[in-house]
Order: C-alpha cells, then sequence, then structure tokens
C-alpha cells in the first residue's frame, strides 16, 4: 500500500478544528486531529509545507519509521506545532492500519482490556450553589465522575466558569480576552465548593478539580491539604510543570492525588514526575504529543510506576482524537479515567462517530480503525474564524497563568 494524497480540512463547526486526511492507492483513508486551540494554522502550515510532501509515496504501514522520520529525521525536536503534526499523521496511520486489517483500532494496542471507558465531565457555577446543581444534573445523566469549578468572590470570570448560560468553552473568537485572578480568595474558596458539593452529593462520586497551573507548589501543597476531607479523584495541573522538581515538594505535604500535563507533548516533559512517583495520573494527550505511538511509550513507562492515564479530553480535542484515546483507554492496561466534554451538536454532525455514553462510561465502536468520518461538505460551509484561549492577569495587573 502507498500513500497517494494527504490534504487538511480545517474547519469551524461552532470551534476550529485542523483534520489531516491521509489517501492510499488502495482507497483506504485516515483521519488525524491536528488542533493546537489558538495556533490552528502554525500546525497547518507545519503540516502543508513540511510534512504532507514527505508522506507521498510512503508505505502506510511503517507507522514506527514515519514516526522517527518526522521526529528526528526534522533534527529541531519536540515542541506543541512539531508534536501535534506528527500525531496528526500517525493518528491516521493508525486508522488505515486497522481499517485494511478490518478491525477496530484498539485490536492493534493489544486488544480489548475492559468494556468501557472511565469518564469524567465538567460541572461549572458562578457559585457554590450553582456548581452543586451541575454536578447533580451530571449525576442524573450517569455521569459517576464530575470536575467541579466555580466562580470566585472578587475574582470575575476565571478559568472555568460558564459565560451566559452557555457551555463552559475555553476559546473566544477574536483577539485573546482578559481575566484577572488572585490567589488568596481562590484559596479560602475552593475547599468550601467541596464541603459543599459531597455533602449534597455523597460519598460516591468521583470529584475532580483543575486548578489550571495557577497556584506556587507551596500553595498547592496548602490546597491539596485543605481538600483531603473531600476525597478528590484529582487535583489538576496544580502549579506549571516546567520545573517537574515542584511536585515533590507538592507531593510531600498531601495525600490529594495529582494529575497533570495537559500542555506537555513529549515523554520527556514528564519523565521526573513519573520517575518519582511525583504525580498519580498523566494526563498528555495523543493529539498534542506525537500520537498514539508516543502516547503509548509514555503510558507504558508510567505503568511501571504506578501512575496512570488521564488524558486530556476538552472540546478543542476533536472527535478524532477523543475515538482515538478511546480505544487507547479500551486497550491499555493502565487507563485511569478520559476527560469528557461533549461536542456541540454541529461538531457531532461533521465529525460522526461510532463511540457512545452509557452510564458513566464511554464505548468505542466496532467499526474498523477509528470509527470516525468527516462530512467535508458540511465542513466547508463552517471555515476557520481566528479564535484565542484568554489571558490572566493578577490584580497589580501582571499577568500570570489562565
Ligand atoms: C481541561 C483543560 C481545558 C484547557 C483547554 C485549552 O482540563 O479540560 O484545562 O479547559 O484549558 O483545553 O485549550
Ligand atoms: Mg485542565
Amino acid at each position: 500500500m502507498k500513500i497517494t494524497a494527504a490534504r487538511l480540512i480545517i474547519c469551524s463547526p461552532d470551534r476550529n478544528f485542523v483534520t489531516l486526511k491521509i489517501e492510499t492507492d488502495e482507497g483506504i483513508y485516515g483521519l488525524g486531529d491536528g488542533t493546537l486551540n489558538g495556533r490552528e494554522l502554525a500546525v497547518a502550515a507545519y503540516l502543508e509545507e513540511h510534512v504532507i510532501p514527505c508522506l507521498i509515496g510512503r508505505d502506510p504501514f511503517q507507522i514506527e519509521d514515519i514516526w522517527q522520520y518526522l521526529y528526528r529525521g526534522a533534527y529541531w525536536r519536540r515542541g506543541p506545532v512539531t508534536m501535534t503534526a506528527i500525531a496528526a499523521v500517525d493518528v491516521a496511520l493508525w486508522d488505515i492500519k486497522a481499517k485494511a486489517l478490518n478491525t477496530p483500532l484498539y485490536n492493534l494496542l493489544g486488544g480489548r482490556s475492559r468494556q468501557g471507558v472511565l469518564v469524567y465531565t465538567h460541572a461549572n457555577g458562578n457559585d457554590i450553589a450553582e456548581a452543586v446543581e451541575s454536578v447533580q444534573q451530571h449525576m442524573a445523566e450517569g455521569y459517576l465522575a464530575v470536575r467541579a469549578q466555580c466562580g470566585i468572590p472578587g475574582v470575575k470570570s476565571s478559568y472555568g466558569v460558564p459565560k451566559a448560560g452557555k457551555p463552559y468553552e475555553p476559546a473566544e473568537r477574536g483577539l485573546p480576552s482578559e481575566s484577572v485572578w488572585s490567589t488568596p480568595p481562590y484559596l479560602q474558596h475552593v475547599p468550601k465548593l467541596f464541603a459543599a458539593v459531597r455533602n449534597a452529593c455523597g460519598d460516591d462520586v468521583h470529584l475532580l478539580h483543575d486548578v489550571h497551573h495557577r497556584l506556587t507548589p507551596m500553595e498547592a501543597a496548602r490546597l491539596g491539604k485543605d481538600l483531603e476531607p473531600y476525597r478528590l479523584f484529582w487535583m489538576e495541573d496544580p502549579c506549571p510543570a516546567e520545573l517537574q522538581e515542584s511536585f515533590s515538594l507538592i507531593r510531600q505535604h498531601t495525600t490529594t492525588p495529582i494529575a497533570t500535563g495537559e500542555v506537555f507533548n513529549s515523554i520527556w516533559d514528564t519523565h521526573d514526575l513519573i520517575r518519582n512517583q511525583w504525580i498519580d495520573y498523566l494526563r498528555m494527550t495523543i493529539v498534542h504529543a506525537g500520537g498514539i505511538t508516543h502516547a503509548k511509550k509514555a503510558a507504558d513507562f508510567a505503568s511501571i510506576y504506578n501512575v496512570k492515564t488521564g488524558f486530556h479530553g476538552a472540546t478543542d480535542l476533536s472527535p478524532v482524537t477523543m475515538a482515538a484515546a478511546l480505544h487507547f483507554g479500551t486497550a491499555i492496561h493502565n487507563f485511569g479515567i478520559q476527560e469528557h466534554m461533549p461536542h456541540s451538536k454541529l461538531t457531532d454532525e461533521v465529525f460522526r462517530s461510532g463511540y457512545r455514553f452509557d452510564a458513566g462510561y464511554m464505548m468505542v465502536g466496532e467499526e474498523p480503525g477509528l470509527g470516525v468520518e468527516i462530512d467535508e461538505k458540511l465542513a466547508a460551509r463552517h471555515p476557520y474564524k481566528p479564535a484565542y484561549l484568554p489571558i490572566a492577569r493578577r490584580l497589580d495587573g501582571s499577568l500570570t497563568d489562565w
């Protein structure tokens, strides 16, 4: 089999997505997601100008060799743009191979290890009462694990708070909007949120919280300790993780489990975190970290150190990535949980997928490959529109992590 063409489908069915379609001389094609929120066209140009020309004529079954060709062969390694571009190619090749062998993708990753993939969804509120109600709504829908975020008094429009009753969606059309941030009221308020949620929702639901990189290690250690009575499933991204040793300090002070890595793009971003057992869950994702080929190596490495997966799954990861993550989570042994922020109806019309939600779990379909189709005509009716993630400033005006 030979790759005959590869092209990009850049569309915006309610939000922007970059999709790579790789075609072969046997009529089988594969899809890969190359969406990097707020930097979409950088990945598109990387693929268009520097990757696609190198793919034509290659054997799509040589996934490892093509991965190494794009990673080592470029000389310039790592980085979110490069690793997202490689991921788009890699996932499309796995899709092609599984279709050619007429089997669902999970069978190429070791076969089925579980019936369904435990997922968590997002509960958000402007205040504690709204957030509690939102957790209850998601429990009524069947979710067994829910992430809770709420507005903080004195902190306008912080991360994770919905705007005008709409489902939470981080990217916004136009240039980046500015939000404000203040740590002291946040540290006071979040334990109150979880006290209220536990009290109203009982002991059984798994509760999660995303700190979104906004604390120092010592502040995160304090929050982890204060949240211990509410037995969280995890505290996510407690502080920025460029300095991996930061997590050693948090770890010494709290038994609240820790998840990190949604902004990582390489196993090397997480190497010390894993081998020192400073984290419990790895959030690095297929789309931003070199595809299934690299994520499998990272997950296998993590398994040796009792670290489980908890992959990123916000709406900026397209249904192509969600399908890949569900096949991956169905197959690997050290799967922990998968984030599930449902896509809009329009996104699901453009990307028709075979996966479904059932009583707290996501089930992959049995179609060969990833089980995702793209409606290119409908996609063309929703062209790309620039959109960015917000930025955040402290009360004194200095820039901080959003
Ligand atoms: C999450 C994430 C998202 C990100 C977004 C950035 O845990 O779901 O933190 O909300 O902010 O995906 O593109
Ligand atoms: Mg997050």
